[in-house]
């Protein structure tokens, strides 16, 4: 449902004075404001193909009505949510969830909505009608040559459509592993799988990037073959320079410290991206920011000081995607609040005072550590990213405008209400 643009400048224009009086308060703190908004207005993060529907457990899924049917939907709804908040440019597909029938049409359909294609994902965690041959106890780990094969054809014909849509990076999420103490042998699990990535990698177009997902259990409880950050650097390491671990924020044990996992990955240079979401228990896939946003915040502030350390470019140089479920909220509303979250975060470690942490550090001043930190983030910076998403041509309450235009009304007039969009 493409957006009028003088629907967002009428919006704009009745929300602005408000605004403007939030903004002159918090930019009047802050020197170098211009620099900040630019740094906001240039950080685009993928949607995924697969979190435009409602998602489900194991005991039900509750359609949402009006769910996209297929791939262009998909990228109409992303290209929506970009028209909204500016900041969601980018798309990242799924397959066989989402094969691109006819690339070019795609390629040009997303243009038109001003998406870029993010990481291609490829799934060898569930069974295709299809498929000749079973991943019930793996894929890239079978003890079967054979279903190891069929495992890395797929991610090389995944590699084929994101060449042709102009993606530059595969992300590898495997549900390997065992269920039970016995059932594997952990040598030979991690050497096949070590084996079959590498077939992978060597099929990488030179400008490409792979991305080794890892995650602690589920749907294997006992073992999993990628389970932490420090077997999926032992892949990327053996891989070779092209390799890089993907932290998904929902796949760590109770109160890992992932922001000290973000700091050291990318001192290693081996660092390549994110699948946000957030969770109390496990991987709940909950709306980024929901839960958390201590902890966000904590790991942009790692993020910025480790990538400015390099001198690493903030958009560009690392994957930024979400990765999320929605149960019981339209998912269009909950992906515009996940991005805003990500915004946020990143706007208040923008603010953190560098040079006096670095400081306070040296002078084991713990007090003035935490002050630094907190001072930062308790920086209520909404007007500050409004300001961005208004300088960009986006609306400054995008949940609003979305409500307003009654927006899901149209699309279950239009797709109907049982639809059901493909994922998980
Ligand atoms: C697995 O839980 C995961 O995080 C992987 O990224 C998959 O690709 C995605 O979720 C599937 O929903
Ligand atoms: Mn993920």
């Amino acid at each position: 449902m493409p957006l009028d643009k003088n629907k967002i400048e009428e919006h704009n224009q009745s929300l602005l004075k408000e605004h403007q009086r939030k903004f002159n308060f918090v930019s009047s703190e802050i020197n170098n404001k211009e620099n900040i908004l630019q740094k906001l207005i240039d950080f685009q993060i993928a949607i995924p193909s697969w979190a435009l529907g409602s998602g489900g457990t194991r005991f039900g899924r509750f359609s949402i009505g009006g769910e996209p049917r297929n791939l262009e939907e998909k990228i109409e709804d992303i290209g929506l949510l970009h028209a909204l908040n500016k900041s969601s440019g980018a798309i990242s597909l799924h397959i066989p969830w989402d094969i691109p029938e006819n690339a070019s049409h795609i390629k040009s359909l997303a243009a038109q909505h001003g998406l870029k294609f993010d990481a291609m994902n490829s799934n060898t965690f569930q069974d295709q009608p299809e498929q000749k041959l079973s991943y019930k106890f793996g894929s890239m780990q079978h003890v079967d040559k054979a279903v190891r094969k069929q495992a890395v054809d797929h991610n090389i014909e995944v590699i084929k459509y994101g060449k042709e849509l102009g993606s530059k990076s595969l992300t590898v999420w495997l549900s390997d592993g065992s269920c039970f103490p016995g059932q594997l042998n952990f040598r030979k699990a991690f050497q096949n799988t070590l084996e079959s990535l590498r077939e992978v990698y060597d099929a990488l177009p030179d400008d490409w990037k792979v991305f080794v997902e890892y995650k602690a259990y589920e749907p294997n409880f006992y073992s999993t073959t990628v389970g932490d950050w420090g077997q999926s650097l032992l892949y990327t390491s053996k891989l070779g320079t092209k390799a890089f671990t993907l932290v998904d924020l929902g796949h760590h044990l109770p109160n890992a410290n992932i922001e000290q996992i973000v700091s050291l990955l990318l001192m290693e240079g081996k660092l390549g991206g994110f699948h946000f979401n957030d969770s109390k228990y496990g991987d709940d896939d909950l709306t980024v920011g929901s839960i958390r946003p201590y902890q966000l915040f904590l790991i942009f502030n790692e993020l910025i000081e480790g990538m400015d350390a390099k001198n690493m470019n903030h958009a560009t140089d690392l994957g930024w995607m979400i990765d999320a479920s929605h149960n019981v909220k339209d998912p269009l509303e909950d992906l515009l609040q996940s991005v805003e979250a990500i915004m946020i975060s990143y706007a208040q470690a923008l603010l953190v005072d560098r040079k006096k942490l670095t400081e306070a550090q040296n002078n084991n001043d713990v007090v003035s550590c935490q002050e630094i930190l907190q001072q930062a983030f308790r920086t209520d910076v909404r007007s500050l990213v409004a300001e961005a998403r208004l300088k960009a041509g986006a609306a400054l309450d995008p949940i609003e405008l979305y409500r307003t235009e009654n927006t899901r009304e149209h699309l279950i007039k239009t797709r109907g209400s049982k639809t059901v969009a493909s994922g998980l």
